[in-house]
């Protein structure tokens, strides 16, 4: 007999490669996609027609249709992928924040409880959790949370439900806090991909420059496609419990920009600090990348990195992909994309 899995968020960067992944195991997966005016299925176009791939319309905020879900798919696995995820917007949609990526996950938690105790349940769980105490990197399953954004708060109050419904209702309920995971289907919105997707532009000759906020800013990234490996191991361990995925690494954003453009043959050279720092080609002086403070956030987390030694002894997962074979992957296929279609797809870098 098949395993049957539901995953929400499954049009997302995670959705769409643990989808493939479970499927490759022979899964059933059922997903629930929100109904939109436009089409929201880009990721999982090419799994669409996959007779053990069910799709189900439903949404984070309506519990009535998280129990149906529940009892009409019967899953053995759930994995909560949906969020309201970028941090940056959660200080603009704070509130709804809150409803979708907090009180979510106790709709779900409860529709388990009642419906489906046996289930096993995966939260996506962050590093953004750990926020804002540089000093206790690198950062693991015992150290203290901090968050700096209502995205943080929202996802802290998932990890304690997640814990609680584990601990009061003895339900195989896990946190996977996962830091910082990208690809080339990371939305365009987040700094990695805004990069690339930038950077193809700046090839194409459709773009001059790439504005950017916190360069300075120190992330753990790693490869979208190795972590959905480890939320699938989560869940088959013998026990519930909470792990940390990560790379052990950590780079800035001004590193990335650097990595990105060596990518294309261009090396920036920095000058100027604060919102006058820019980047330069070497080469043939051309400005390539300015700071705008309307990409500042209102609370920055400076620092994150990752201790994944738990899940390496305990659930033998490692990272696979180096941080320059990310980049590669992501600006190649990125220049692929602008290559494909004229006009290139729109992105709203102003947005980001
Ligand atoms: P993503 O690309 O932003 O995908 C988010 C998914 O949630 C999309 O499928 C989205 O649907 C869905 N969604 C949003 N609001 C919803 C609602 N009200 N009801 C139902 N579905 C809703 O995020 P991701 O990068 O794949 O991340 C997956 C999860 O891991 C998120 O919970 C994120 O917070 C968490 N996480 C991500 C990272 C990372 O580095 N990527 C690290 C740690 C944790 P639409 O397509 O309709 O918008
Ligand atoms: O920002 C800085 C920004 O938006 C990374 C989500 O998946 O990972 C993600 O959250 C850093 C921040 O990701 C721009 O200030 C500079 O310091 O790519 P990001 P994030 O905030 O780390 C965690 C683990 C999650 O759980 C989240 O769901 O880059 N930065 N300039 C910028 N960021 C953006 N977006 N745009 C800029 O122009």
């Amino acid at each position: 007999m098949s395993k049957i899995a539901f995953i929400t968020g499954v049009t997302g960067q995670d959705g769409s490669y643990l989808s493939e992944l479970l499927l490759s195991k022979d899964y059933e997966v059922h997903g629930m996609i929100r109904r939109q005016s436009t089409n929201c299925t880009q990721r999982i176009e090419h799994i669409i027609d996959n007779k053990n791939f069910v799709l189900h319309y439903g949404d984070m905020s309506d519990s009535h249709n998280l129990t149906e879900l529940i009892g009409k798919i019967k899953p053995d696995e759930v994995y909560n992928l949906a969020a309201q995820s970028h941090v940056g917007t959660s200080f603009e949609v704070p509130e709804y924040t809150a409803e979708v990526t907090g009180v979510g996950t106790i709709k779900l938690l409860e529709a388990i409880r009642q419906v489906k105790p046996d289930t096993k349940f995966y939260q996506a769980s962050t590093s953004e959790l750990f926020g804002g105490i540089p000093e206790t990197a690198p950062q693991s399953e015992k150290t203290p949370f901090y968050p700096k954004s209502p995205y943080g708060a929202a996802k802290l109050y998932s990890y304690w439900v997640t814990v609680n419904y584990r601990e009061a209702y003895n339900i195989f309920a896990c946190n996977g806090i996962l830091f910082n995971h990208e690809s080339p289907r990371r939305g365009t919105d987040f700094v990695t991909r805004k990069i690339t997707t930038s950077i193809a532009k700046i090839m194409n000759g459709t773009l001059d420059k790439i504005s950017l906020g916190n360069l300075n800013a120190k992330r753990d990234w790693g490869f979208a496609g190795d972590y959905v490996e480890g939320m699938w191991l989560i869940l088959q361990n013998d026990k519930p419990d909470d792990f940390v995925l990560a790379t052990g690494e950590t780079h800035t954003v001004r590193e990335f920009v650097e990595a990105a453009f060596d990518e294309v043959g261009i090396k920036i050279e920095w000058r100027g600090t604060g919102i006058e720092e820019k980047g330069y080609c070497v080469k043939t002086g051309k400005l390539l990348v300015e700071v705008n403070p309307k990409f500042f956030r209102p609370a920055e987390v400076d620092l994150l990195l990752g201790n994944p030694s738990k899940a390496e002894n305990i659930l033998g997962w490692k990272r696979k992909t180096t941080f320059k074979d990310l980049v590669k992957m992501m600006v190649a296929e990125d220049l692929s994309n602008v290559k494909q279609s004229y006009p290139p797809p729109r992105n709203f870098p102003e947005l980001g």
